[in-house]
């Protein structure tokens, strides 16, 4: 197995996040993923890289995410900064948001304010911005491509080690600690490497609504999320079992939602009514969304998976016989997810 990891990560650091009508800490720290590296030290399930200098990555970002909202990310923190140099010293945050189609606002004549710019592209006011937010974001997501790569080459499994995470950002829009779609770029160069069917697994405690906006009206790329109820969870707006695909794409997505408090016993009987239907579409390549937040210690969710568990999460990926490639999405009980990466990577090894 070959893992990509991402050497800038750190670079995004957000301090906090709005819950609630209060700050809070991050949980979408840089500390995720050094226990991550950690665990693979002591368990090398696989090769350690970095992604080569000369990828195509602008093409491939351009594949998943409209040019407009590119470009916003580029220069985002310039503009953030040009509002008020003191800005310098502070996350960037929305807190004005168009609602254009449900509410008579108008999104045919973006602000030049730079604010509000940040509502027309952030769907929450969880996810900061800062001045290395787009580096990070751009490595991880060429970490992606580089996975997607290696399949392409016939490597068995590849792992896109990267942070922040991605699999809430759709192709003009930021959210849920995410900017960039990193499964949705190695799902995307996949099939542009050749290969006609792609089923995307999602396993983070969080509907992966953003993946699902980008294939929605698409039969070549099945995806599938297993997570908490939106009634109940977070991004609340997407994920019902109601949304299957349209026109094209009808038939296409398959949602699992869960209730909070779901133990592993009834997750996996989930877990293996997404295999099956993966194995039904009978694709060439599994995309994997890897959240470790469905254990349960973490902070922010509410499945109770145990860190054994994840060994068996893991060989059940693997029993489709797929060539794989893994992203990092969520995970926020930091001293535990390392041991629960690797515990999917090692069961998936077999
Ligand atoms: N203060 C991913 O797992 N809201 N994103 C949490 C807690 C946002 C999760 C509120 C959760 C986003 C990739
Ligand atoms: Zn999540």
């Amino acid at each position: 197995m070959k893992i990509f990891h991402n050497t800038r990560h750190a670079e995004h650091a957000g301090r906090q996040e709005m819950f609630r009508g209060r700050m809070v800490d991050c949980h979408e720290v840089p500390a995720r993923l050094q226990h991550v590296l950690d665990e693979l030290a002591r368990r090398p399930v696989g090769t350690l890289h970095t992604p080569a200098h000369d990828l195509p990555l602008d093409a491939a970002l351009r594949r998943v995410h409209s040019a407009d909202y590119l470009d916003f990310l580029t220069n985002a923190w310039n503009e953030w900064v040009a509002m008020d140099p003191a800005n310098a010293q502070r996350d960037a945050l929305p807190s004005v948001w168009p609602l254009a189609s449900r509410h008579g606002f108008r999104t045919d004549a973006p602000p030049h304010n730079f604010a509000a710019r940040l509502g027309q592209y952030a769907f929450d006011s969880g996810t900061p911005l800062m001045a290395g937010s787009w580096a990070a974001a751009r490595e991880g997501a060429a970490c992606a491509l580089a996975a997607a790569q290696a399949v392409l080459s016939g490597e068995r499994c590849a792992f896109a080690l990267t942070r922040p995470p991605g699999h809430h950002a759709g192709p003009n829009f930021m959210g849920g600690y995410c900017f960039i779609n990193n499964a949705a770029v190695a799902a995307q160069a996949l099939r542009d490497g050749g290969l006609a069917r792609v089923a995307v697994l999602d396993i983070d405690y969080h509907h992966g609504n953003g993946t699902q906006t980008c294939f929605y009206e698409r039969d070549d790329v099945f995806t599938v999320s297993i997570h908490g109820d939106p009634r109940t969870e977070y991004p609340f707006f997407l994920g019902h079992a109601d949304e299957r695909g349209a026109g094209t794409g009808e038939g296409f997505n398959l949602n699992l939602p869960l209730p909070r408090g779901t133990g592993f016993e009834a997750w996996f009987g989930t877990l293996q009514r997404a295999l099956q239907a993966v194995s039904d579409f009978a694709p060439q390549v599994l995309v994997v969304p890897m959240g470790l937040d469905t254990f349960e210690g973490d902070p922010i969710s509410g499945f109770t998976l145990r860190s054994a568990d994840y060994l068996q999460v893991g060989r059940a990926l693997g029993s489709l016989g797929l060539p794989t490639v893994i992203t990092m999405e969520g995970g926020y009980a930091v001293a535990e997810v390392g041991i629960n990466a690797v515990n999917v990577l090692e069961g998936l090894k077999g």
